[in-house]
């Protein structure tokens, strides 16, 4: 079925805010720190309010054979057609074939007319100027989904449908780059957020993963959204590690660095939910460093 702007905005359309992560946040840290601020190694993310119709009900308005369909295409209208499948029980779940974010129609740069919204899935899957869905039965290989935003396992094989992006936290101030100007309070604060769902319990260590306290929550807790928490803390002037460690509500736990690299190895690059460190020197400097 061929519909125009007109016609989906005549369809019961949801507004809901969620998080939008690119699957290459936070890759060039997997090595090493190799970056100095938070905007450098956290900034492939944001949080807005998006507006349109369930992709669920334009398919059953569409109709499909629901005991065939494992999975949708979604193609972009850029010179490139971007296009990545997604798995149907996803797509029937909370997707939106969004046209406005936050209050206003889409921006061109953001995929006006149409993007796929696809909550708590990397940033890929968000195809923008959607032109196209296709129902099928498997996946189809598409070359953005061949090549890039996949991970290299230790066992040598390429992992192809890593898609949600897991529990992550990252301390935005203090953070990289930043100079605490004399000892004294600070109030620690970040953002949190989770591919799966709510945030629980955001952690912070000022001493580099041995003491952790639970910082607070700054609602509304939102599903799939970005969470703000802080926490005070008190600088004594020497050197600390400052790192946040956030747990979602299916109880999953955001992992060390090291933890990582036992199960992921060291050639991947997308994909890093790793707790970060920064490390505050006696001077007050603060940098990017990697510890637990
Ligand atoms: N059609 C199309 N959609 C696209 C892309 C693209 O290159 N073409 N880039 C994707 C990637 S990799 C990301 S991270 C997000 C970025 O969304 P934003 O520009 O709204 O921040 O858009 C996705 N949608
Ligand atoms: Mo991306």
């Amino acid at each position: 079925m061929i519909f125009t702007l007109d016609d989906l905005m005549r369809l019961p359309s949801v507004s809901r805010i969620h998080f939008l992560e690119c699957g290459a946040n936070t890759a060039m840290e997997w090595g090493q720190p190799s970056v100095p601020t938070v905007q450098y190694t956290h900034g492939m993310l944001s949080c807005c309010e998006f507006t349109g119709v369930p992709l669920s009900v334009l398919l059953d308005y569409c109709g499909y054979d629901k005991q065939q369909s494992r999975f949708i295409l979604a193609e972009g209208a850029d010179g490139a057609s971007l296009t990545r499948t997604i798995p149907i029980e996803h797509a029937l779940d909370d997707v939106l074939v969004a046209w406005g974010m936050n209050g206003e129609m889409l921006r061109p740069e953001n995929g006006y007319p149409l993007r796929l919204v696809v909550p708590g899935m990397q940033g890929v899957s968000w195809v923008k100027w959607l032109r196209r869905i296709k129902v099928g039965d498997q996946p189809w290989g598409t070359k953005d989904e061949s090549i890039q935003y996949i991970d290299l396992m230790p066992d040598g094989s390429h992992r192809q449908y890593t898609s949600i992006q897991e529990c992550k936290s990252v301390i935005t101030s203090p953070s990289g780059g930043q100079q605490l100007l004399s000892k004294g309070m600070f109030n620690i604060t970040g953002l949190a957020w989770s591919g799966r769902g709510k945030i629980k319990k955001v952690d912070v260590s000022a001493d580099g993963g041995r003491n952790w306290r639970s910082a607070k929550l700054e609602g509304p807790i939102q599903n799939k959204a970005l969470t703000r928490f802080n926490i005070d803390w008190i600088w004594d002037g020497v050197e600390a590690i400052l790192q946040s460690r956030a747990v979602d509500e299916t109880g999953y736990v955001q992992p060390g660095i090291e933890q990582l690299r036992k199960v992921r190895g060291s050639r991947s690059s997308y994909h890093n939910n790793a707790i970060q460190s920064w490390q505050i020197n006696a001077s007050g400097e603060v940098l990017n460093v990697q510890a637990y």
